[in-house]
Parts: C-alpha cells; sequence; structure tokens
C-alpha cells in the first residue's frame, strides 16, 4: 500500500515536471514573438547622405506658383550618422495662383520600388528629425496609398508641433513620432511620403523659412 502510495506520488510529481517544462516552452516561446514583435528594426527611408532615398525613390519638391520650395542635401548640419541632412526652403503665398490661394509647396519622397508598393503594416510610426533655421518653422506630413497616388494627393498628419517634445519647431533637433495610424490609408501600399507647407500652418496663410530633417524611419 505505502509503496504504491508512494509510486503514485512519483508519477504525480513527474506529470508536475512535465506540465511546468510544458509552460516554460510556451513562455520562452510567447517571450521571443513579443520580443520579436517589439523590436522589429526600423527601417530606414532616408538619411539623406544619398541622392535617391534608401529605398531606391526619386525625391523631389512639389510646387504650384507663386509658391515656391526647394529641397537639397547640405553638409551644413546633419543628425546622427552621416555628415549631411534635408534642407527644404519654403515661400508659401496667400494670393494669386489657382482660386488666388496662393498655389502650394512642399517636398515628397517616393517609398515604392518600380511599381512594387512599400509594405508598413509591420511598423506602428513614421520618425524623422527635425529643426529649423529659426524656430516656429511649420508643416504637415502626407503619406499617400495607391488610391491618393493616383488622385495626385495625400492624408494629412495634423501640424508637426503635434508630435515633437517641444509641441514646435525650434532651432534644435528634435525627433518627430507620428503614429501611422494618423494617415488613415492602406499601409499595405504606401506610394509616398510629403512635407507639405499648408496654408493653415501659418498666420494669414503665408510663410517662409527653411527647415533641415534628417534620418526618416519607419519603426
Ligand atoms: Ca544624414
Amino acid at each position: 500500500m505505502k509503496t504504491q502510495k508512494s509510486k503514485v506520488k512519483r508519477q504525480n510529481q513527474k506529470l508536475k515536471v512535465k506540465s511546468f517544462n510544458f509552460y516554460l516552452v510556451v513562455f520562452t516561446f510567447s517571450f521571443l514573438v513579443f520580443t520579436f514583435n517589439c523590436y522589429a528594426e526600423p527601417v530606414y527611408v532616408d538619411h539623406f547622405e544619398k541622392t535617391t532615398n534608401l529605398l531606391g525613390g526619386r525625391t523631389s519638391v512639389y510646387e504650384q506658383a507663386p509658391s515656391r520650395a526647394l529641397a537639397l542635401t547640405t553638409d551644413k548640419d546633419h543628425y546622427g550618422a552621416g555628415t549631411r541632412s534635408l534642407a527644404i526652403r519654403y515661400d508659401k503665398k496667400n494670393t494669386g495662383g489657382p482660386n488666388g490661394m496662393g498655389g502650394w509647396c512642399g517636398y515628397y519622397s517616393i517609398l515604392k520600388t518600380g511599381s512594387k508598393y512599400f509594405d508598413a503594416t509591420s511598423f506602428t510610426k513614421l520618425t524623422f528629425w527635425v529643426r529649423g533655421e529659426k524656430g516656429d518653422e511649420n508643416f504637415v506630413v502626407g503619406m499617400a496609398d495607391r488610391h491618393w497616388e493616383q488622385v495626385g494627393d495625400s492624408v494629412k498628419s495634423e501640424q508637426i508641433g503635434v508630435y515633437l517634445k517641444d509641441k514646435k519647431i525650434t532651432t534644435q533637433w528634435q525627433q518627430a513620432v507620428i503614429p501611422l495610424d494618423v494617415f488613415f490609408i492602406d499601409m499595405k501600399e504606401v506610394a509616398s511620403l510629403a512635407i507639405c507647407f499648408e496654408s493653415d500652418c501659418f498666420p494669414e496663410g503665408k510663410g517662409t523659412g527653411t527647415v533641415y530633417i534628417d534620418e526618416i524611419a519607419f519603426e
């Protein structure tokens, strides 16, 4: 009777060890999956060290007279590794042009590789570093999927200050962190992103200035 009892006890112990091992394996596996998802490597869109972006896409300004923009990579300042950043000079007018609204201006970066759209579904935010020549410069960020690309427009973020620690552009580098769900587009097919100097970014709808941008990434 006694030996039978201790046999049952030993079996129970074995079972306990087995189920503990099972839960340990499940826990470790879940932890690894969780860690992997949390720390998916960022994909850099542009460091501005080359003439195309890091996805091989074209970058340029868009403008409708009388508003104008000029975008150049510069070694005057940069953030992080490398020696260069993007400088965008903008002059947004509020009179003249189509409907007398002063036209528009901004900068875009193509994220499509040939005809293949950029799949951003494994990321949760768009990040980049920004500073102004004088401080108080302003813009919104636009992002386009296949649909918006065909329309020739993009879905806009809120004004950039919302995504900065100091709540506005200053002369110091700050990281903008924009949650991707702000854009409400098909993140499986991202065509381009843009820096847009919209009327409502400025008092009376007009503004001029220079902003520096570096290290654009999906994280
Ligand atoms: Ca750089």
